[in-house]
């Protein structure tokens, strides 16, 4: 059904690291019926900046759609069925949203990509990500598809161990990224933002993560 939106790439692209496929600006004109359908997503369940178990305050604001919302508090990190500021399920997951990961995923080779879970992530100037791997998912075997919104930030990303060298690429508004295979237990992490301002977004960038996490 949404297929034709996404349509512009015909052909299977080369990973840029074993598993990995980076679809340049994939989203495209979607853009705005995304943003349209986050913002009300964060009226339900706003920004908020969790604590890891350490008791640090995250630099990244969160929040999540779907069925399992990825949290962080002093217990740990877990997925979620309940948006722990109101007690509510997290929001549903727009058919936008679940259409743009369905067919980044078909692209990259995965067919049956079923996320049950997007993590929704805003860095403003200066706000990093550290060096980490995404384990708390149950099967590994299930890709990651992110979507990067608003000012270009400087991807970092390591191999299976946390000493291995970190390679930098540029991910800008509208690239997408379906992260399987070998990929998918690397370790990553986003550079300090600039402080620049994307024409749409001001001077944020957003971050969606698709994952089948239950
Ligand atoms: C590679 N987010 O939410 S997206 C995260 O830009 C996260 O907000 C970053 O790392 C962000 O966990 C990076 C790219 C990404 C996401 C998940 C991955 C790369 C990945 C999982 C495995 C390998
Ligand atoms: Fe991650």
């Amino acid at each position: 059904m949404h297929d034709d939106l996404f349509s512009h790439l015909t052909s299977t692209p080369e990973p840029f690291v074993p598993g990995a496929y980076l679809l340049r600006d994939f989203v495209g004109q979607q853009d705005q019926p995304l943003l349209h359908d986050l913002q009300r997503i964060l009226a339900q369940a706003p920004w908020r900046h969790m604590q890891t178990p350490g008791g640090l305050t995250m630099s990244v604001a969160m929040s999540n759609c779907g069925k399992l919302g990825w949290v962080s508090d002093r217990r740990g990190y877990r997925y979620a069925s309940l948006d722990p500021l109101s007690g509510l399920p997290w929001p549903k997951m727009p058919p936008s949203f679940e259409a743009l990961a369905q067919s980044a995923a078909a692209v990259a080779g995965c067919e049956q990509f079923q996320p049950d879970a997007c993590l929704i992530n805003r860095y403003e100037s200066g706000t990093k990500l550290s060096l980490h791997q995404d384990k708390d998912e149950r099967d590994f075997s299930q890709p990651i598809v992110s979507v990067s919104l608003g000012v270009a930030a400087i991807f970092l990303f390591g191999g299976l161990k946390r000493s291995d060298p970190v390679l930098r690429t540029e991910l800008t508004h509208g690239d997408v990224v379906v992260w399987g295979g070998p990929s998918r237990l690397r370790y990553h992490g986003i550079a300090p933002l600039k402080p620049e301002e994307h024409p749409l977004m001001g001077r944020v960038r957003i971050n969606l993560t698709f994952r089948a996490a239950g």
